[in-house]
């Protein structure tokens, strides 16, 4: 059996990775959501559920929350409930693609009182971050336009770096702004941030305290997500990951379903860059469970990244550096996938079980009879789904 050594253990130990609220709702697609019994109702229960993942692997101390989905009356009250189940709240995540007033732009948007609108719910979740001690406020934007000509691509971006400016100065000193980006969906010709590039530009203008944020759902095909993890390390700038995985378009499935070969090559470049538990690099999960039951979806989630980075510390470096020196083609990669194919579980497991964790989390959640006891409790009311 692979064993770790005590350098490795350490890096295993401080892993966290965020989980998202509403991956714990019902979810679906343009055709159906499926309701799934035992679904939260409200934000409280979601972070209780959220609560059996952390206790069940170790790995996931906090929960992003998305505004107005997660709206309640107290935050100061949420904030108590989240530790009362051994989590805290994290990056607060605003939401400009669900009102009528943005069907053309929100941040972008010509009219200015829409825009001022869009900038006032950014800063209303900044409150929200007072209240919850929340670090980062994740800002997707789903603005953009369908056909050639119909806006004006450059205005936009103006406008887009004027209104961020307005937000980013309202940040406390130990608040962050990430930018996500995403090259298509729902506006599908152009949208204001495709790219890492414009993500990075329009954070870089902004100072210090902005990132980009990475969602590995949101490229093109094809598209070598780890140049780009390198790159951003490089330059400073990469804040966070929205972890997903995808066959075809933003599917959001369970990180490192659809390609775990992908998943160990950008944690190695993670690791590589200085990445890994560095408090500047935020990971997170962005993901939906339409078919699958929540709670584990998110259990087998957090172990995928787990799984993949044990693997990516596997990597010999100074055995791959000197084949890289030498061009020994061959015998770098061999390094590489020598780490990729080792199978790391056994040694987890025993590693979990040193440290008080079930060894296999998995069958500790389903031994424990919580969703029997949330199927049998959560009924009436209404069911939590995306966007709501
Ligand atoms: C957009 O596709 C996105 O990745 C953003 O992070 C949103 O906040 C999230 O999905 C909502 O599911
Ligand atoms: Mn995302």
């Amino acid at each position: 059996m692979t064993t770790f050594t005590p350098d490795i253990e350490a890096s295993l130990a401080q892993q966290s990775i965020e989980l998202p609220s509403w991956a714990f709702g019902n979810s679906g697609t343009r055709f159906k959501v499926f309701a799934t019994p035992g679904t939260p109702r409200d934000p409280y229960e979601k972070i209780a559920d959220a609560g059996q993942v952390h206790k069940h692997t170790g790995l996931a101390p906090s929960v992003a929350l998305h505004i107005p989905w997660d709206l309640v009356d107290s935050f100061a009250d949420l904030r108590k409930h989240a530790e009362d189940h051994g989590v805290r709240l994290g990056t607060i995540n605003s939401n400009t693609f669900q009102d009528d007033d943005y069907k053309f732009g929100a941040l972008t948007h010509e009219d200015d009182r829409i825009r001022r609108k869009a900038v006032d719910h950014h800063l209303a979740c900044i409150d929200v971050m007072d209240a919850t001690g929340s670090r980062d406020l994740k800002i997707w934007l789903a603005e953009g336009s369908n056909y050639p000509g119909q806006n004006d691509l450059r205005a936009r971006q103006d406008r887009l770096a004027d209104s961020l400016r307005t937000i980013y100065d309202r940040l406390g000193d130990d608040q962050r702004l990430v930018l996500e980006y995403k090259f298509f969906e729902p506006a599908f010709y152009h949208t204001d941030v495709p790219d890492w590039g414009t993500s990075y530009v329009q954070v870089a203008a902004l100072g210090d305290k902005a990132m980009v944020c990475l969602d590995t759902g949101h490229h093109a095909p094809g598209t070598n997500i780890e140049f780009i993890v390198m790159q951003l390390l490089r330059l400073g700038k990469l804040g966070s990951f929205d972890f997903n995985s995808r066959f075809y378009a933003d599917d959001d499935l369970i990180v490192g379903a659809a390609d775990p070969f992908q998943l160990f090559r950008i944690l190695d470049q993670v690791i590589r860059g200085g990445g890994l538990n560095n408090p500047d690099v935020a990971f997170m999960l962005d993901q939906c469970h339409n078919l699958e039951a929540k709670i584990p979806g998110q259990i087998r989630s957090v172990l995928n990244v787990q799984e993949m980075t044990a693997r990516a510390l596997l990597v010999d470096r100074p055995a791959l550096a000197a084949a890289q020196s030498a061009n020994d083609v061959l015998g770098a990669n061999a390094v590489l996938m020598d780490a990729f194919y080792t199978d790391v579980r056994p040694a987890l497991a025993a590693w979990r079980e040193s440290r008080g964790l079930p060894a296999d989390p998995m069958a500790a959640y389903a031994a424990s009879g919580y969703q029997q006891q949330i199927e049998a409790d959560r009924v009436g009311g209404t069911q939590a789904g995306w966007g709501a």
